[in-house]
């Protein structure tokens, strides 16, 4: 993957950090985009990066796609299943990553955008963050996975009333529906500081963390019983867990290799 002027890829110790770069349109995603995001994850997930930082240059994470006017043909090129499907394989991407992700939202968040920030594991805001699931402003319909992540955020009835009225959330509602984790003033440093938290422990243990937390709601107890014990036993199997209790005994933080 190659990092573009409008795609920013930089590594911070053990964090990958992708920084969508279009400050002039608060980083809306442009015509051929989609696959860029979605490249860039695929290559955090073959990376050796432990942890996904996804944030936006100046003053906003993502305004969703471009809607200039100039561009705006791409939307409904062929109907507009193709774009669709570049829409729905980034968002698969995103949910797929076997390592953790974090949202830094450093502004506006707008339809497609702010479901990408929901699609993160952990959404931390700066108080400048604000949401807007702004679809149907635009006679467009809720798209880049917010029909599955923003009820298990909010819950239904606080969904259906963001996307049916497309308003705009600031940041401290969004920390009191539960959209964001925290609003800090320094959203950097926190990121980076929740990324090396998280980095620092066991890779194989954050996989199924995150992998079963996210089958949470489609499973009953016995199935998520099931998948937590055979990816236990797969931990039970691995040289971290011998490390994580070798340094436990012997008073010092683990090496975790991810073996
Ligand atoms: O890609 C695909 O085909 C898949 C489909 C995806 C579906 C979607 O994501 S639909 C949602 C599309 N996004 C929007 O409708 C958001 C449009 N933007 C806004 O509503 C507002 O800009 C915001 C609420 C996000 C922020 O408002 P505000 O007042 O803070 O900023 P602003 O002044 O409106 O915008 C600043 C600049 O960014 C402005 O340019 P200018 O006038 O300074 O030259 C504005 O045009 C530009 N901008 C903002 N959003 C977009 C954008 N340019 C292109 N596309 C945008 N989405």
């Amino acid at each position: 993957m190659v990092p573009t002027d409008e795609l920013l890829i930089e590594d911070r110790g053990p964090a990958r950090w992708i920084t969508l770069n279009r400050p002039d349109r608060l980083n809306a995603i442009a015509p051929d985009g989609w696959d860029g995001v979605r490249e860039a994850i695929e290559a955090f997930e073959a990376s050796e990066q432990r942890v996904m930082v996804l944030t936006g240059s100046g003053r906003g994470f993502c305004a969703g796609a471009d809607l200039t006017p100039t561009d705006i043909s791409h939307l409904v090129e062929g109907g507009g299943v193709e774009t669709m499907k570049t829409v729905g394989r980034a968002a698969q991407a995103l949910h797929d990553v076997s390592k953790p992700t974090i949202a830094a939202v450093n502004g506006v968040a707008a339809g497609a955008g702010m479901n990408m920030a929901l699609g993160c594991d952990i959404v931390l805001g700066s108080p400048d963050a604000r949401f807007t699931e702004v679809f149907v402003r635009r006679g467009l319909t809720v798209d880049f996975g917010g029909s599955f992540y923003l009820p298990r955020h909010v819950g239904l009835q606080r969904a259906k009333e963001l996307s049916m009225t497309g308003r705009v959330v600031d940041a401290q509602e969004a920390l009191r529906i539960g959209l964001l984790l925290e609003i800090v003033e320094d959203l950097p440093t926190r990121a980076q500081e929740l990324a090396e938290t998280i980095a620092a422990n066991a890779p194989l243990g954050l996989a199924s963390v995150r992998a079963n937390m996210n089958a949470s709601f489609q499973r009953t107890l016995a199935e998520a019983l099931e998948a937590e014990g055979a990816a236990q036993v797969v931990c039970f199997g691995s040289s971290d867990m011998a490390e994580g209790v070798a340094a436990f005994g012997e008073k010092r933080s683990p090496r975790f290799t991810g073996a």
